[in-house]
């Protein structure tokens, strides 16, 4: 064991200095550090990998062999979903949601389009995306395998994914917020026990803007909000949203379905980053989601510009009563990033990213000062503990240990919550951080198995490390990033894995396979369109509207030829009669940009003018059958 993992004394961690004014120069510092790291002198010298012998967890799985775990990853700006088998790490899919994928035709077809939205020419509205946070919907405080929702910052967009098919199903684009960043499911419903399941998504926004953004109110900065916003879970309609006071981050939400949380790291409203990191402590904000949704009822909100959704108050000036407030304003320490709930239900625990501290927030306080029996919101803090420099995202492994990454120092820390508490409370000696330890290298999110569930088991965690410099054969200029694989079964951490990953995740959730339960051949029947036998294949023409009506059956697509007109408007509707797992055809024309997939029992249709004439062998693009590359149709289009 390097020096590194062996635990220090808190007392010791005095020489990490809160960064003040010296902030810029710590963050320089910080970087000019890591790349030192990463010199192959300093990999051999400081940060050799340790041995995978240490650890007993299976993460070379034998052929044939599954996973225990799945993984579901956020994948940064090329705008999906990711999901990976755990502990192996080996990538199983990609599910496309705000930006265009090949593959399967996601922004091709009229029902991938449909969902991703378009102009009122029918092109896409948007082809970027930018990914950060996934989270699944909970049942009784697990996961429930019905729903995965991920965030798209570039275009405030919401999308849902479902966890049988593994698809996105709805998109929904928020109004009044730019930024849109953290994301959180409710675990249950704050008034109605029976309610034992997620109803609502809670969304935070970075950016403020003038409310209304409408070009006018640009030189105005008391126009300037950013709101909190509850998604419907089940229908995707934006319920409400909430204007606060400084921005919104990441968001948590309690066990007990009344509270959601969000870091604040830009309470100052400041334009530039010296002015959003001026303030000593910044806050993590208190949702009372009964009172907000009570409010709403009682018809106590404002709407800005186009959008009818409610917008009820939640800055300080209109919340100074405890009794009645909306919101709750806990002070942290400084631009702090990432808001996480421990699976014990007690409390939240905010990372102070320019302070090296982690603020431990006790819920029942919180819910203390909603009665008005707790003097100062900021008397709900009950541990604020310095783990090293660049503190951003913590997990849980369900026996009161937290596990938080250290941007700057390269590191994750292990930590006991009870220990930090009794530390703050006085007793000097309470040695709460338990273990270190570096990784490769300065680490952005990390989660751990079951981690902010109350099945939390602490079996080991992964962690999504920024830059990988030295860690794998370089490919030119642009890096993959490296996951880390964490054993946390032990006292000690032991660092299993790397893999390297496309760019670029940032979290992500893993949880145990027997909690979704995937169907792998599709209902004919849930697709309108659907042909029921190759009999009902052929064209129909209505003016200069042409429908093409296809099914795929391996070896062979029916009709084997069609023929349309030149400036047609043509709609072709594939079902794939094939009934066997694994029996994915595609359909690509040559020349006319269209290419897509169609699972077993899945129908997807593509329209567009046939401006070329000629002929066009249709073919299936997707590997099926011996006679796969037979598998043709004719398209003539008459001139
Ligand atoms: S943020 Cu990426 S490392 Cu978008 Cu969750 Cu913290
Ligand atoms: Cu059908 Cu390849
Ligand atoms: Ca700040």
């Amino acid at each position: 064991m390097n020096d590194k993992t062996t635990p220090e004394a808190p007392l010791q961690l005095g020489r990490r200095r809160f960064i003040n004014s010296t902030a810029l120069a710590g963050l320089t510092l910080g970087v000019a550090a890591c790349s030192d790291k990463g010199s192959p002198a300093a990999a051999a010298a400081g940060s050799a990998p340790a041995a995978a012998g240490d650890s007993n967890l299976h993460v070379h799985l034998k052929p044939g062999e599954l996973d225990s775990y799945y993984g579901l990853w956020s994948g940064g700006h090329t705008g999906d979903m990711r999901v990976l088998g755990m502990p192996s790490g080996r990538e199983l899919l990609r599910i496309p949601c705000f930006v265009p994928d090949a593959l399967v035709g996601w922004g091709i077809t009229n029902e991938s389009k449909a969902v991703m939205g378009t102009k009122a020419d029918g092109s896409l509205r948007y082809t970027v995306g930018d990914t950060h946070h996934v989270h699944a919907s909970y049942k009784d405080g697990n996961y429930d395998g019905r729903y995965a929702w991920v965030n798209d910052k570039i275009n405030s967009r919401l999308a849902r994914v479902r966890l049988d098919y593994f698809v996105c199903d709805k998109i929904t684009e928020l109004p009044n917020v730019q930024g849109f960043h953290g994301i959180f499911p409710d675990k249950r419903d704050p008034v109605d026990p029976a309610i034992n399941y997620t109803t609502r998504v809670f969304c935070g926004t970075e950016f403020a803007i003038p409310l209304p953004n409408n070009g006018v109110n640009a030189d105005k900065p008391e126009t300037y909000h950013s709101v909190m916003t509850c998604v419907d879970a089940e229908t995707m309609d934006v319920r409400w949203q909430i204007v606060i006071d400084g921005n919104c981050d990441l968001l948590a939400t309690s066990f007990d379905g009344k509270l959601a949380a969000t870091n604040q790291y830009n309470t100052e409203m400041g334009v530039h980053y010296e002015d959003m990191m001026s303030a000593e402590r910044d806050a993590c904000l208190f949702y009372n989601i009964a009172r907000i949704e009570q409010a709403v009822k009682d018809g106590k909100f404002k709407t800005y510009g186009d959008s009818k959704v409610p917008v009820v108050d939640g800055t300080k000036a209109a919340n100074q009563d405890p009794k009645t407030a909306l919101t709750c304003y806990v002070s942290v320490p400084k631009n702090p990033h990432g808001v996480n709930a421990s699976p014990d239900g007690k409390y939240f625990i905010c990372s102070g990213k320019l302070s090296p501290t982690a603020t431990v927030i006790d819920l029942a306080k919180v819910l203390e000062w909603f009665d008005g029996k707790l003097d100062k919101a900021d008397a709900a803090i009950v541990a604020e503990v310095e783990l090293g420099l660049g503190p951003l995202h913590t997990a849980f492994d369900g026996r009161g240990n937290a596990f938080t990454t250290l941007f700057l120092d390269s590191q994750v820390v292990k930590w006991n919550i009870d220990a930090a508490i009794k530390f703050t409370g006085g007793d000097k000696n309470a040695q709460y951080v338990v273990d270190r330890l570096d990784v490769s290298y300065q680490p952005g999110h990390l989660n751990a198995t079951q981690s902010e569930t109350t099945a939390a088991n602490g079996q080991f965690l992964c962690v999504g490390c920024k830059f990988s410099k030295d860690r794998f054969l370089p490919v030119g200029p642009l890096h993959p990033e490296n996951e880390q694989i964490i054993d946390i079964s032990g006292e000690k951490m032991v660092l299993v894995a790397d893999h390297p990953v496309r760019g670029e995740p940032h979290d992500f959730i893993i949880f145990k396979r027997d909690l979704v339960h995937p169907k792998q051949v599709y209902q004919l029947d849930d697709f309108p369109l659907a042909l029921k036998d190759a009999k009902e294949a052929g064209v129909t023409r209505n003016g200069k509207k042409v429908t093409v009506r296809i099914a795929s059956q391996a070896p062979a697509f029916s009709p084997r030829e069609f023929t349309v007109k030149k400036g047609d408007e043509v709609t072709i509707i594939l079902t794939n009669l094939d009934k066997v797992e694994d029996l994915t055809h595609g359909f690509a024309i040559p020349k006319y940009n269209v290419n897509f997939i169609v699972n077993p029992q899945e129908t997807q249709s593509v329209t567009f003018i046939a401006d070329r004439p000629g002929v066009y062998w249709c073919y299936c693009t997707h590997f099926c059958h011996a006679l796969h590359l037979e598998m043709r149709s004719r398209m003539i289009v008459e001139a």
